[in-house]
């Protein structure tokens, strides 16, 4: 494995900096510059933790643009629109949430949700602060105290109506809020989702790929639409949405992460003296966490979907499938899922050009290795899995991780997602939260200078 970075570690650092700083709209931080100008809410959380490593209050900041578009029902919407581009389609226009009688007024949003890693982010906030402290520290905890209700709020909403049977699993509505968007994972739902009437659509993301055949063709765009339409016809009432909408699954990635994440803001309730919600907190961990480690494919050993409409499980082999690493769980099916990672399908893959997993096995028949969420590795993704080894005392599937993922990003280009067997940058460059990652895996490292 070559560890060896082809720039110095200031040069990475600097140049991920400058990617949040040409994404900086000022309060929101833009996903990517032409591709994706606005904010998205599991980006958000990622380049607060990006961020949170060279400006306290600025990942701050980012957390409470977010928060400001939350619904009065605690949902978190998974964009919200800047003023300053209407070069995205779907716009916010085309979502229909005017008359969603939840959105907070004078913020457009959209309509739907993205997995909760905020609270992983607020964590590395206040210890970013306490480590810095002074005007860091108060600007942390000061943000702690009056934003839990806000968090909290949001994981009540995703525990009660998008889990209402408490399975343990978070149903999702749209392959956008699962945040794999074309994923095979989804390829037998939106297989049965016939679209109907669908207003003529110009796209605007092919205009910014290299290549259109990355990303999704127009019948999967009108798929899309149709189910945002399902959604805004009921003005995004969660209960009536739940009998129009024809894309009903659990999602187990999501649910793993609102496991992982209920443990954290726990942690942080019982430092602020929250106990009783932090119990609560801790009972959706259990539950979720609970939840992901039923759904494991006894032939694959991987975490699986599940369809409710067809009423059957989704057995792909996708880095979705390792969502107990992120829930936490059991200690024989974590070192078998361990065991998975580090085999030859995945980062043992021996025609990868750095060791990460890709977003599909590459030994599996629905592999496209330079197809959007259908092969390609997404470093942002990477960085969640070394947190959960982090916590998890993983400290060599951690270090693996990492030092691939440097590897990785030392081309200085922040792709997107890469070719997993060439390592091309692919997708937008400069993405906000691949910066974002390399800034936290190159951590206080930066600052060490060898002779
Ligand atoms: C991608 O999704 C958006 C729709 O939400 C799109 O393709 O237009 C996904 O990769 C998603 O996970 C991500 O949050 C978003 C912004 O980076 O882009």
């Amino acid at each position: 494995m070559n560890t060896t970075p082809r720039v110095s570690v200031q040069d990475l650092h600097r140049a991920a900096a400058e990617v949040l700083r040409l994404n900086d709209l000022g309060t929101m931080t833009t996903a990517a510059p032409n591709l994706y100008p606005h904010m998205w809410s599991w980006d958000a959380a990622f380049v607060a933790i990006g961020l949170a490593r060279i400006n306290v209050p600025r990942a701050i900041t980012e957390l409470r643009t977010l928060l400001a578009a939350q619904w009065s029902t605690g949902m978190i919407p998974h964009i919200v629109f800047s003023e300053n581009s209407t070069d995205y389609f779907p716009g916010f226009d085309r979502w229909g949430t005017e008359s969603a009688r939840a959105r907070p007024s004078g913020i457009k949003s959209s309509g739907i949700c993205q997995p909760p890693v905020h609270a992983i982010a607020l964590r590395q906030i206040l210890d970013r602060g306490r480590a810095n402290g002074g005007a860091d520290q108060e600007a942390a905890e000061t943000f702690l105290a009056e934003s839990f209700d806000g968090w909290l709020a949001w994981h009540r909403w995703l525990a009660t109506v998008r889990d209402p049977d408490a399975a343990g699993l978070i149903e999702i509505h749209h392959g956008w809020e699962s945040g794999f968007d074309n994923s095979p994972r989804w390829d037998g739902p939106y297989a049965r989702v016939q679209a109907g009437t669908v207003p003529a659509f110009t796209r605007r993301d092919t205009l910014h790929v290299a290549d259109t055949g990355e990303r999704p063709d127009d019948s999967e765009y009108t798929k899309y639409l149709w189910l945002v339409q399902q959604m805004a016809s009921v003005e995004y009432d969660d209960e009536a949405v739940r009998n129009v909408v024809d894309f009903r699954v659990r999602d187990v990635f999501f649910s793993a992460i609102m496991a992982a994440a209920s443990d954290v803001l726990a942690a942080l309730g019982e430092e602020i003296g929250r106990s009783s919600d932090a119990g609560e907190l801790r009972d959706f961990a259990r539950r979720f966490r609970d939840g992901v480690a039923s759904t494991i494919d006894p032939l694959s050993g991987l975490a699986r979907d599940y369809d409710i409409l067809a009423g059957e499980w989704i057995s792909t082999d996708t880095v979705s499938g390792f969502a107990p690493l992120v829930s936490g769980g059991g200690e024989s099916l974590l070192a078998a899922q361990r065991k998975l990672l580090l085999g030859p399908d995945w980062m043992g893959h021996p025609g990868l050009r750095f060791p990460l997993p890709p977003s599909t096995s590459p030994s599996s028949a629905a592999f496209r290795p330079r197809t959007y969420w259908r092969g390609p590795v997404w470093p942002f993704l990477n960085l969640l899995l070394g947190w959960a080894s982090q916590r998890d005392g993983q400290n060599e599937i951690y270090q693996a991780l990492k030092a691939a993922s440097l590897d990785q990003l030392a081309d200085l280009r922040f792709g997107e997602y890469y070719e997993p067997f060439t390592g091309e940058p692919l997708g937008s460059l400069n993405q906000a939260w691949t910066a974002a990652a390399c800034l936290e895996w190159i951590g206080p490292d930066w600052q060490v200078r060898t002779a």
